[in-house]
């Protein structure tokens, strides 16, 4: 079963860059806390991560939601990740047609192909998403991880369309790094990472249909790699102290599901 094989030893088990290298990542810095900067203010994400980049494998990015963009963040962000040694995921869940994905990916103000390690995609339009995705040129290594369900309430994600997903993914090993995915039983593949989002310690919901559940549902139970923390991080009151105690809650529970 792939939840109980150390990420040392999944890396080899990889057929994508970006995963393998996340997996190392995980394994030497020992935490797998993806931090998701859901901030408007550049400087503000760039002093966050200062402050939290030890303790995060990945940081998550929304770049439409940013007021003051500019390519003196991208330089910062990712001057960052090589202090820190983590990874930037952007999460533009792509969902158009290939061609217009493969604009919107590599053009435009953000020029996401250029500085982003991963991204976000779904399933929805087909595999021509995939297609584009593989066939633009980027700087260096590059990985998907593809949405096959979701955390938010009432979502219209069915069985069928997760296990379509699956295997539509099976058709691009090179460029899949994982699942954004809720359970263990989603896939089964050991070489590809599960990221759970949905996950904050102090409360069961938002006014707008996500759903929480603790650290240890979602690493024991539910089988998540990489866990994703947004507001339970961001949002408090001492973000630092609060990253700490995420990564050390989050390692315990992967811990104890790799060696019980
Ligand atoms: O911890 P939160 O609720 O503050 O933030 C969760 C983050 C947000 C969402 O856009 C994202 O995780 N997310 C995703 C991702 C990562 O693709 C999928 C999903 O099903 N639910 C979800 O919240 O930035």
């Amino acid at each position: 079963n792939r939840v109980n094989i150390p990420f040392e030893k999944r890396i080899e088990l990889s057929t994508n860059s970006i995963a393998k290298q996340l997996f190392n990542i995980m394994a030497t810095k020992k935490t797998n806390l993806c931090l998701s900067v859901d901030l408007t203010s550049s400087t503000k994400i760039i002093d966050l991560l200062e402050k939290v980049g030890e303790h995060i494998c990945l940081v998550k990015t929304h770049i439409d939601i940013i007021e003051d963009f500019s390519d003196n963040f991208i330089m910062q962000l990712k001057q960052l990740g090589t202090k820190f040694n983590f990874l930037i995921l952007e999460d533009r869940k792509f969902a158009d047609i290939g061609n217009t994905v493969s604009l919107q990916y590599s053009k435009g103000i953000y020029k996401i192909s250029e500085w982003a390690d991963c991204v976000t995609a779904h399933s929805l339009s087909g595999e021509g998403i995939l297609k584009a995705l593989n066939t633009c040129t980027n700087t260096g290594s590059k990985g998907v991880f593809f949405l096959a369900e979701m955390s938010s309430e009432g979502n219209l994600i069915t069985h069928e369309y997760t296990e379509a997903t699956v295997r539509m993914a099976a058709k691009y090993p090179d460029l899949i790094t994982g699942f954004v995915c809720q359970k263990k039983e989603t896939f089964s593949n050991p070489g590809l990472i599960q990221l759970t989002p949905g996950v904050q310690l102090d409360s069961l919901k938002d006014d707008f249909g996500q759903v929480y559940n603790t650290p240890e549902k979602v690493v024991l139970e539910n089988g998540a790699d990489v866990v994703v923390v947004g507001r339970g991080i961001v949002a408090s009151k001492n973000p630092e102290a609060q990253a700490a105690i995420y990564k050390d809650t989050l390692w315990k529970c992967y811990m104890k599901r790799v060696s019980g």
